[in-house]
């Protein structure tokens, strides 16, 4: 997969995709993921891609031109005009199941604006989808495009290890994790659940599902709507709340 970042901040991108499991999946070739400057496609002989909005107000937005001509460059490139994604608190809150939909793509753009935002008429003009990261403002769509470019690149054939990338398909996914440990097995007076001492896998894996149900009733009851559940565990999770309906 091919993933296209129009930015101002290119150099931000990058540093944070050259990283750890992004960063080696990237080298490895298991997704190709490019910064492109949006700065470098702007006609004004100042290089401003930023103008004040029409009918006054505070801030300064993206102009059209810069944009657009930048988008038309990636698509010349391609040969092709892949589903075009716009980063911005309007859109659609993002989740793990469009994370996966966006991953069966083979190219993607994903939009950066920064300062106030972008004229409106050149999103309506190439934008498929706005997509946000959650209900907060930030300065900027580069940190929204990063979070988008990661869940889509883990998903990908090769990124993860073998069993990370198996416990992705699993039912495990949509509940909450379970919690983990590691040496030493006694710490500020706390020890290790003992049954993860004890080698007994299949005593493990039932501690560890009671362990994701019971933090997934308590704190994100929602998760459990979604949620792939056998007759034990409804079994358990009606022994958590006798109040309870629908899970
Ligand atoms: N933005 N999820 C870009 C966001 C945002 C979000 C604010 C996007 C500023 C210019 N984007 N504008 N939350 O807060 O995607």
């Amino acid at each position: 997969m091919r993933i296209d970042i129009m930015t101002l901040f290119p150099e931000m991108c990058e540093a944070v995709l050259s990283e750890s499991i992004i960063g080696r999946a990237r080298q490895n070739g298991f997704v190709d993921i490019r910064c492109v400057n949006i700065r470098d496609f702007t006609k004004d002989k100042h290089n401003r891609v930023d103008d004040a909005p029409y009918g006054g107000g505070t801030g300064m937005l993206m102009q059209t031109q810069p944009v657009y001509d930048c988008w038309e460059h990636i698509c010349a490139e391609l040969g092709k005009k892949p589903k075009l994604i716009y980063m911005s608190p309007q859109g659609q809150v993002l989740t793990q199941q469009k994370v996966k939909e966006l991953s069966k793509e083979e190219n993607l753009i994903l939009l950066c604006g920064h300062y106030e935002g972008i004229d409106e008429r050149v999103i309506e003009e190439i934008v498929d989808e706005e997509i946000s990261i959650g209900d907060y403002v930030l300065t900027g769509g580069e940190l929204p495009a990063l979070v988008l470019a990661d869940s889509i690149s883990r998903m990908l054939p090769g990124v993860l290890a073998n069993d990370e990338a198996f416990e992705q398909e699993s039912h495990y996914s949509s509940l909450l994790e379970y919690p983990q440990y590691t040496r030493p097995p006694e710490w500020h007076g706390k020890s290790v659940p003992e049954v993860l001492l004890s080698g007994h896998h299949k005593n493990i894996e039932a501690w560890r599902r009671e362990q994701s149900l019971k933090r997934t009733f308590e704190r994100r009851k929602d998760l459990l709507d979604n949620a792939e559940l056998s007759k034990s565990d409804r079994k358990l999770l009606d022994s958590l709340g006798k109040e309870t309906k629908k899970y």
